[in-house]
């Protein structure tokens, strides 16, 4: 039997609150409603950590992201932080016939080191398992702010080639930029985002050139829609694994006119609107090309929400009782179950039930999960820390893994044991004084049950010492542990 077509679609910076299925009243969501309410909707699914670039490291190589300490929020001239040797999970499911594919947010570093955006570029996503990529290379509020087509920034001028630096004492001159020329931009920062202007917004970075080639971030949307559909119809008649990547709510929140003022939630909101439609645009793209009952779709979230992440577009100020997070504390950043517990939904007609599910699973669980559906072993060294939960991910089994390891920011990191969450004590401030995020930074050992406490209110650590000693023990040993599939196992 043919393999089933797998389609990741994964948003950057969307909550546990953000979705009407999961909550959310003030955002209508009826294209990614419709996914859960036909599929299976966990509420124990998690990203391995609480920003993007960890996060994806680890869904796209079965790794936690604290084995590789370039796994960190990158700038967009970084070189990719994997290695073309490294096996990954469209490499491995290209193994098994697959036609893989990437679109949207890459964030994963390119090239080596000065990276010449002027030529075809070696290193990229078509290096380490993609038969195809159409990315932007880091975020959308980074230069530089082209699209890339494999190898190639897409729609270059060679008389207009583009230069890009992160260092202030380069900076271009003659260029504008948001810090010295705040009178140019259409939308303000309220911190960092400070250099080069694009489309009337301020970014992270300085680039010069490539005026041809610029996006335009009202538009992104469509662009990246269209590829991922194109991507699909290419493929239809072959199993193809699409990891579509969203751009959406992540700052700046320029959503295209259809969508401005969808919401009363200003911007944040009119983005979730907007990518809600371009989840549509694939699920009726499965179903016109009639591939819809052999197709996994997967939605899910690179870390938790933040509304002030930089720029005043009134996030915080329009947003209400809406509650990004849910019932969960902290948000992007946070050690706090809000910076990594994201919607998480699985569908596949006829095949997953539908369903709610408390299993535990995480993103890092794919690769392992699809290579048994796919009918691969995998060697030692392959995917270390990616469990094989496919009978949770399928709705045949309540039982996911018993245990977890997430990271805040800074590859802070903490244990999940079945119910319950151990922070060990780290410094640094309790709230990030930018997007008042509660951090989870705490001089004592907190101990939580999220069986009666999903809020983390209650720090049961000096009640309950001896769990507390075990589990800081037990993240230690992972920690210097290889693999800790092998060690599960
Ligand atoms: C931070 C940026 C933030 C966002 C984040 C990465 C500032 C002050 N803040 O450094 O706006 O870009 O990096 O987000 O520059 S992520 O979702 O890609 O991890
Ligand atoms: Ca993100």
């Amino acid at each position: 039997m043919k393999h089933p077509n797998i389609v990741i679609m994964y948003a950057d910076d969307l909550g546990f609150g953000d979705l009407g299925c999961y909550g959310a009243t003030e955002i209508s969501t009826p294209n990614i409603d419709r996914l859960a309410s036909g599929g299976l909707r966990f509420i124990q699914g998690y990203a391995t950590a609480a920003t993007c670039t960890p996060s994806r490291y680890s869904l796209l190589t079965g790794s936690y992201p604290w084995r590789n300490p370039r796994a960190a929020i990158l700038p967009g001239d970084a070189a990719i932080i994997i290695d073309p040797d490294n096996h990954t999970l469209p490499g491995m499911l290209r193994k098994a016939g697959y036609s893989t594919g990437v679109v949207g947010k890459w964030h994963l570093g390119l090239g080596k080191d000065d990276i010449n955006w002027n030529r075809e570029i070696s290193l990229t996503p078509n290096d380490v398992g993609f038969d195809y990529s159409f990315i932007m290379a880091a975020t959308n509020d980074r230069v530089p702010c082209v699209y890339l087509e494999n190898r190639k920034v897409v729609g270059l001028d060679p008389n207009d080639p583009i230069e890009v630096t992160y260092d202030w004492d380069k900076a271009f001159s003659g260029q504008p930029t948001g810090r010295h020329n705040p009178e140019l931009l259409k939308m303000s920062f309220s911190y960092g985002h400070d250099a080069s202007i694009v489309n009337g917004v301020s970014r992270i970075g300085h680039m010069r050139g490539g005026k041809a080639a610029l996006w335009n971030d009202e538009t992104m949307a469509e662009v990246f829609a269209e590829k991922a559909v194109e991507f699909i119809s290419e493929n239809k008649d072959k199993p193809f694994f699409l990891y579509y990547a969203f751009h959406q709510p992540h700052v700046p929140r320029l959503p295209g006119p259809r969508f401005k003022g969808a919401t009363a939630l200003g911007a944040r909101g009119d983005v979730i609107v907007e990518m809600d439609w371009c989840v549509g645009e694939i699920c009726n793209t499965l179903e016109r090309l009639g591939i819809r009952e052999n197709t996994i779709v997967i939605f899910s979230s690179d870390n938790g929400p933040v509304l002030d992440d930089g720029y005043e577009d009134w996030a915080e100020e329009l947003n209400g009782s809406h509650k990004p997070a849910g019932p969960l504390r902290g948000g992007k950043y946070s050690m706090f179950d809000g910076g990594t517990r994201v919607p998480f939904i699985v569908s596949w007609p006829g095949n997953v039930d539908t369903d709610e599910t408390d299993a535990l699973v995480s993103h890092v669980d794919f690769y392992a999960s699809f290579a048994s559906l796919t009918g691969q072993a995998l060697e030692n060294i392959e995917a270390p820390d990616s469990i094989n939960v496919l009978n949770a991910l399928l709705g045949r089994s309540n039982r996911g893994r018993d245990e977890l390891v997430v990271e805040g920011k800074q590859k802070k990191t903490v244990l999940r044991q079945k119910d319950w969450v151990f922070i060990p004590p780290y410094e640094g401030p309790a709230v990030n004084e930018y997007c008042k995020t509660e951090m989870g930074n705490s001089p004592i050992p907190q101990l939580y049950d999220l069986s009666e406490d999903i809020g983390q209110i209650r720090n049961l650590a000096s009640d309950h010492g001896e769990r507390t000693e075990r589990m800081s023990a037990r993240l230690k040993k992972i920690m210097e542990s290889a693999s800790t599939r092998i060690a599960t196992q």
